[in-house]
């Protein structure tokens, strides 16, 4: 696979608007009552994520990480510090400050864990997580993420092969898209108490996108089971698209036969669509998507790189969307 360079620039920092500004302003609940532990287990891999303020890994995946396969993913792309993809997080559940998840996440339970699979599969039910994953060999990629908000991190995943998992409960021809859930349960998320998104969190994939061989069903990153700000203990991780879609903290998979509802798009449908494929070309309303910040990034030293169509993947995913008009179907 051809990974590209990512090339600088000198252009000072631009005007970033987040993307929290369509959500109510209204203050969190605070997450009182100390520190509480997320306890993840993954297969045999029992590992204690600790939240609080320590800027180091959580536990590592180590038994599991034995077996683990590294694939050639991102290799030459410096990786962002574990601190920072740890520390400004995009997760309304706990609030929409950058920093609000990484404080207010520990009153998320990640286990036990179950996913519900219904829809046009032939495999339905309510699985364990451990189940879900036991049978695929976990892979260390390292991708960029790369949010509609024009910041960008490169970040080593631990998982599996989305599309390997979802074969396994044998969609039937009507599956022509997959939908996911995020937990709704806002005595752990007190976000979900308020704002504008219709809780929970909805995202879906045409099944092309889901089984297409980048998409990551990721339980970690840094060798580690995944911080609760991260979406333990499960999350989707789709390179190529704004990172909005990389739904965290997943209890539902559907396979449906028409385009689902999704959190964004329901919210703001000229500003988000349902591909939400990162495109430099086509800026949003509010701010330009031909650059991004790739953190960290300070205002004395800023770290700009051009972004790149499909950030940087077109090789791998291009061919899914030939023929689409990419300035309609954003
Ligand atoms: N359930 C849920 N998933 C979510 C979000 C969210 O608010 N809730 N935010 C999304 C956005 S906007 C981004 S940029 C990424 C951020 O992932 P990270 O915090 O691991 O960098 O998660 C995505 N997944
Ligand atoms: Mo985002």
């Amino acid at each position: 696979m051809l990974i590209r360079n990512k090339k600088s620039s000198d252009i000072s920092e631009f005007e970033v608007t987040d993307e929290s500004v369509y959500l109510n302003r209204r203050q969190f609940m605070k997450v009182t009552g100390g520190a509480v532990l997320g306890a993840g287990t993954i297969g045999n891999v029992s590992a204690a994520l600790q939240s609080g303020n320590t800027l180091s890994p959580p536990p590592s995946l180590a038994p599991a990480l034995k077996n683990i396969i590294e694939t050639p993913y991102g290799l030459d792309e410096k990786v962002s510090p574990f601190d920072v993809a740890s520390s400004y997080n995009n997760f309304y559940e706990f609030g929409y400050g950058k920093s609000d998840p990484k404080e207010r996440a520990s009153s998320l339970q990640t286990t036990p864990w179950t996913i519900t699979v219904e829809g046009e599969a032939e495999k339905t039910g309510v699985f364990n997580l451990e189940d879900i994953i036991k049978d695929s060999m976990l892979e260390e990629r390292i991708y960029r993420l790369r949010c509609v908000e024009a910041w960008s991190m490169v970040i080593p995943w631990v998982g599996v092969s989305l599309g390997e998992v979802l074969k396994r409960f044998q969609p039937t021809s009507k599956a022509k898209y997959v939908y996911f859930e995020t937990l709704y349960d806002p005595k752990q998320m007190p976000g979900q108490n308020g704002g504008n998104i219709k809780w929970p969190y909805r995202e879906g994939l045409r099944i092309d996108e889901a089984m297409n061989p980048l998409a990551l069903l990721a339980v970690g990153m840094y060798g580690s089971v995944l911080p609760n700000q991260n979406g333990a203990p499960v999350r989707l991780v789709l390179p190529w698209k704004y990172g909005f879609k990389s739904i965290k903290s997943i209890v539902k998979i559907r396979f449906v036969e028409t385009m689902p509802e999704t959190t964004w798009s329901a919210l703001a449908p000229s500003e988000y669509g349902f591909y939400a494929n990162v495109n430099p070309n086509v800026d949003h309303p509010r701010w330009t998507q031909s650059q991004e910040r790739r953190l960290p990034s300070g205002v004395l030293f800023p770290n700009v790189v051009k972004t790149q169509m499909f950030n940087g993947y077109e090789e791998e995913v291009g061919s899914m969307y030939s023929g689409m008009d990419l300035t309609r179907f954003y």
